[in-house]
């Protein structure tokens, strides 16, 4: 599958840039393109030339709202960035339609963090308005939220994530939610280290994008993933995960391992990944909620049997049990059998409730501050109308 990558404030433009290296490394390893065209999109330029891999033209690295802002981004407030968005959208149609290969993509990627005010704001309406422009191709959006500890912090956050997630929901074809606090779990140093994090969050699509890009007979599997397949699964929230389980390189020749014992060690090593992968989703989430479902093993062709495709299909059936089940393998690395896993369709995501729900404990407090606020500036005005003006 071919996607235009699209990233909006600083997180967007910082995944989209990985992404962008993705791409280099499907080109160095595999010969094989999946991305046609990266771009980053914010009111910051500073923001814009930190980027590495992103072309560095004005074409690739997009400044919007440069009058309004100076260049210094919108300071979190998301209204601007979607204001700024509306009257400079038509920036990034011109770039888009300048890609040498956009005719060959599948689909669009636009992302962003929630929280932020650029990103937060400006996702929606070009969602919105690539959508109108494009009418073949779907529009997904892959939507990064915030740490825990920037919830407590700062009441923004969760409003600005609340207003982006109801209205990216509104309007793009799926949209894949990425829980920033999911990848501090185990390693709490990654709080500080957002390249690492970047670069876990856009490793899931690795396989997935090549495997339908492949053309050499070896590296077609038996049952071959390709776009048709993804855009058949992604619909609505949407969650991904991705799971690793290392095998050994070499092998002593099959008369001197008994047959059954063999193929349950690959289960073993089948199920193992597809767990990790479970437990790793790019957000925490109730997999039976899911009415769609993708999951793509790859591993060495002689690793991959009809036992184990077996396995994996009833693993996931047992845990989204209400979900259609897509599925594929890929015939690929040495030394490691690995998964990814989407859900998507899912009906219902604890974490979107939440920011809704406290969002609107919040909408009346803001509204009286904003009264009070007024009501305070009424008050001075009031008290200086006697008083001479020099202007
Ligand atoms: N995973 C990840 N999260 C990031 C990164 N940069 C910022 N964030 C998160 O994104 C949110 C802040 O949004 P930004 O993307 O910085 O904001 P912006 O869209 O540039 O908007 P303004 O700076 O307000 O104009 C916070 O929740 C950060 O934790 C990044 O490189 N990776
Ligand atoms: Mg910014």
């Amino acid at each position: 599958m071919k996607l235009v990558v699209i990233g909006f404030g600083q997180c967007g433009g910082r995944v989209a840039d990985e992404f962008a290296r993705l791409n280099r490394r499907a080109h160095g390893q595999r010969g094989i393109e999946i991305i046609t065209g990266a771009f980053a999109v914010n009111t910051d330029a500073a923001d814009l030339s930190g980027l590495s891999s992103i072309k560095p033209d004005y074409q690739h690295r997009i400044l919007i709202g440069g009058r309004k802002t100076g260049g210094h981004g919108v300071g979190k407030i998301n209204e601007l960035g979607a204001e700024i968005a509306r009257e400079d959208g038509d920036k990034v149609i011109d770039a888009i339609r300048g890609a040498k290969r956009f005719f060959e993509s599948d689909a669009f990627l636009l992302i962003a963090s929630a929280a932020g005010g650029t990103g937060s704001g400006a996702i929606p309406i070009m969602t919105q308005h690539i959508k109108e422009r494009y009418m073949d191709k779907p529009v997904y959006n892959l939507i990064v939220l915030p740490f825990a500890h920037e919830e407590t912090t700062e009441e923004r956050t969760i409003y600005n994530s609340a207003t982006c997630l109801k209205s990216v929901n509104s309007i793009a074809d799926a949209v894949i939610l990425v829980d920033n606090q999911r990848y501090i779990r185990k390693d709490f140093s990654l709080r500080n280290n957002l390249a690492k994090i970047n670069a876990l969050i856009v490793e899931p699509f690795y396989n997935l994008l090549c495997a339908g890009e492949e053309t050499k007979a070896k590296h077609i599997g038996a049952r071959m993933l390709d776009a048709g397949d993804i855009i058949q699964t992604l619909v609505g929230w949407t969650v991904i995960g991705y799971g690793k389980s290392q095998l050994p390189m070499f092998r002593f020749p099959s008369w001197r391992v008994l047959d059954f014992r063999k193929k349950s060690t690959e289960t073993h090593k089948g199920i193992q990944a597809m767990d990790e992968a479970i437990s790793e989703l790019s957000l925490k989430c109730n997999p039976t909620d899911s009415g769609r479902a993708l999951y793509l093993l790859s591993a060495p062709a002689k690793e991959v049997n009809m036992d184990l495709i077996k396995e994996l299909g009833d693993y996931l059936r047992d845990i989204a049990s209400e979900a259609t089940i897509r599925n594929g393998d890929y015939p690929r690395e040495r030394g490691v059998l690995d998964i990814t896993v989407i859900l998507s369709e899912l009906n219902d995501v604890e974490k979107v409730r939440k920011y809704y729900n406290t969002s609107s404990g919040f909408i009346s407090t803001i509204k009286k501050r904003q009264e009070e606020i007024e009501g305070k500036l009424k008050g001075i005005e009031e008290a200086s109308k006697d008083i001479p003006s020099l202007l």
